[in-house]
């Protein structure tokens, strides 16, 4: 029988390097600190990475401003230190997926000091400039995703540039074949290193409307909302021309065989089919943030699930994610009390399932109040409660002062809960959530009727949410008690449980059986 690839098969786990293991006591994590918990890895049963950017950067947006796209920054290491790591992960059958981010560099890369030189340097097309309007205004009224004018002023040359993001991380343009070339070219020089794949980092906004047309205001704006809201980016938003352009990019992996091409697509679900594939393919896997975007009742979530599942086109594969560094954490998100129902359903739902450091010990949100934020978007776009150092927080090794994860002081605080959240307490606890995690990890890849199984919605009952998994005569039931109070579900079903959320059952059920509150279980039907 054939298998489904390695990307359907495993779980992804992201890793922020900036926060996972410090071997140096800078208080940074690095790719050494990394490579010493590759057993961390293989124990929790992960065979897929997605690291967050370790290229060379000013950190301004903590390594999603590349200065070198081909070289790794001396925080994080060196390349011998890169395919060392490469290589020991490799070894334990662990794929690494790296973090790329095409739409943009820093303004220290060289390509775009040779840009912003003069107006006659051959590299001047490869970023979007343009003149000012008559009046000395910006060229149009785009605004950044970081706040103000996505444009900036640049007195040397007299002409304005395109930034979607920090002033510090000029867009490049796509539109130029140069770029492309470019960019292929960085996509191949990891390639040929043995890396499995790319997430292509703010992919639906790579090129711009060529006409520089004013975007149309957004109707649904209010002042709740971040001023970067007050206008519908129709024209600098999943452009025509960025499909396109996203095809010749998965063109240049699948000249390697058996790699992956994650995409970081926001926007909700309505728009996803079209990154699976257009005349061409452009992702295997375009991330779906739904877990996070939507309420957590089980209405809402059922509803949700149905109309994601809907948008992914024919033949193409699910994905679902739970925790990123741009997002709170899911332990704050839902509470504490539904996390492992959070842990479960990620698990049992159908498609790839990408975890993010940290969950699987329950981090809840770093409390930044009365401290100087660190990223970007909050210092900029302060208090819409956006900061994103909130899920930045050091991963929790131990309990002592430093996490186990630096000897010295950590670029961002480990936050509250240290002694409760830690790898070391509940490795060795057989009930804890990370023993959750790791059991439910091990359960998917095996199972055929999760990884590979039809998903059949069934009506919800008081908040609890229920479906099917079945795969030839294996049939699953999942069963998940959002309510705040003990649930009986009635339902015409035998079996035993698989695993429960609380790990603490495995009886035979035969029609009918109580979910304590925030509990969940998994069932082999008989
Ligand atoms: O994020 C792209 C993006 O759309 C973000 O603006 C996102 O909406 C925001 O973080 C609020 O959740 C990617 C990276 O994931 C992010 O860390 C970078 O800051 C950004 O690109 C720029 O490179």
């Amino acid at each position: 029988v054939e298998q489904p690839e390695w990307w359907k098969r495993h779980a992804i786990y992201q890793i922020y390097p900036l926060s996972f293991q410090d071997s140096d006591g800078d208080g940074i994590g690095d790719l050494a600190g990394l490579a010493t918990r590759v057993d961390y890895l293989a124990w929790l049963g992960v065979h897929a990475v997605w690291l967050s950017p370790v290229y060379r950067s000013p950190m301004l947006d903590f390594g999603y401003d590349i200065s070198d796209y081909t070289d790794i920054d001396p925080v994080f290491g060196s390349l011998d230190q890169f395919d060392q790591l490469l290589e020991a992960l490799h070894r334990r059958d662990i794929r690494l997926i790296l973090d790329v981010v095409p739409n943009h560099t820093s303004d220290r890369h060289a390509w775009f000091r040779e840009s912003r030189s003069s107006r006659h340097n051959p590299k001047r097309d490869w970023y979007v400039w343009s003149d000012p309007r008559p009046d000395g205004g910006p060229p149009n009224n785009w605004l950044s995703r970081f706040g103000g004018s996505a444009w900036e002023w640049d007195p040397q040359t007299g002409q304005y540039y395109y930034h979607a993001f920090l002033r510090e991380q000029p867009d490049l343009n796509w539109h130029n074949p140069q770029v492309r070339a470019a960019f292929a070219d960085v996509l191949r020089f990891w390639l040929k290193r043995g890396v499995d794949g790319f997430r292509i980092d703010a992919s639906a906004v790579l090129a711009e409307d060529p006409l520089l047309r004013d975007d149309p205001p957004n109707p649904e704006f209010d002042d709740k909302m971040p001023p970067p809201e007050k206008f519908r980016r129709v024209f600098t938003d999943a452009r025509p021309e960025t499909m396109r352009y996203l095809e010749e990019m998965r063109a240049v992996v699948d000249e390697f065989p058996d790699r992956v091409v994650l995409g970081e697509v926001q926007g909700g679900t309505g728009r996803i089919g079209q990154f699976y594939a257009g005349e061409r393919p452009r992702f295997h896997l375009p991330l779906n943030f739904l877990l996070l975007d939507t309420q957590w009742d089980a209405a809402s979530l059922s509803g949700g699930i149905d109309q994601y599942l809907n948008a992914v086109p024919e033949g193409a594969w699910p994905v679902w994610i739970l925790g990123s560094h741009d997002k709170p954490r899911i332990a704050s998100l839902v509470g504490e009390d539904r996390v492992r129902l959070a842990a479960m359903l990620l698990f049992t739902l159908p498609g790839t399932p990408i975890l993010f450091a940290g969950d699987e010990i329950g981090t809840p949100n770093l409390d930044m109040s009365g401290r100087e934020p660190r990223d970007p978007f909050e210092k900029r776009v302060p208090g819409y409660g956006l900061n994103r150092d909130k899920s930045r927080s050091p991963m929790r090794w131990n309990a002592e002062p430093g996490a186990g994860f630096t000897q010295g002081i950590p670029w961002l605080p480990v936050g509250d809960g240290l002694d409760e959240h830690n790898v070391a307490k509940q490795r060795d606890d057989e009930h804890s959530l990370l023993s959750l995690y790791r059991r439910l990890i091990a359960l998917r890849q095996s199972d055929p009727a999760l990884l590979e199984g039809s998903y059949e919605p069934m009506r919800c009952q008081d908040e609890v949410l229920m479906f099917r998994r079945c795969h030839k005569a294996r049939q699953l039931f999942v069963a998940l008690n959002l309510a705040g109070e003990e649930r009986e579900v009635r339902q015409e079903i035998s079996g035993t449980i698989l695993v429960s959320t609380h790990l603490d059952r495995c009886e035979a059920i035969v029609a009918g059986f109580h979910l304590r509150p925030g509990e969940g279980i998994v069932l082999a039907v008989a």
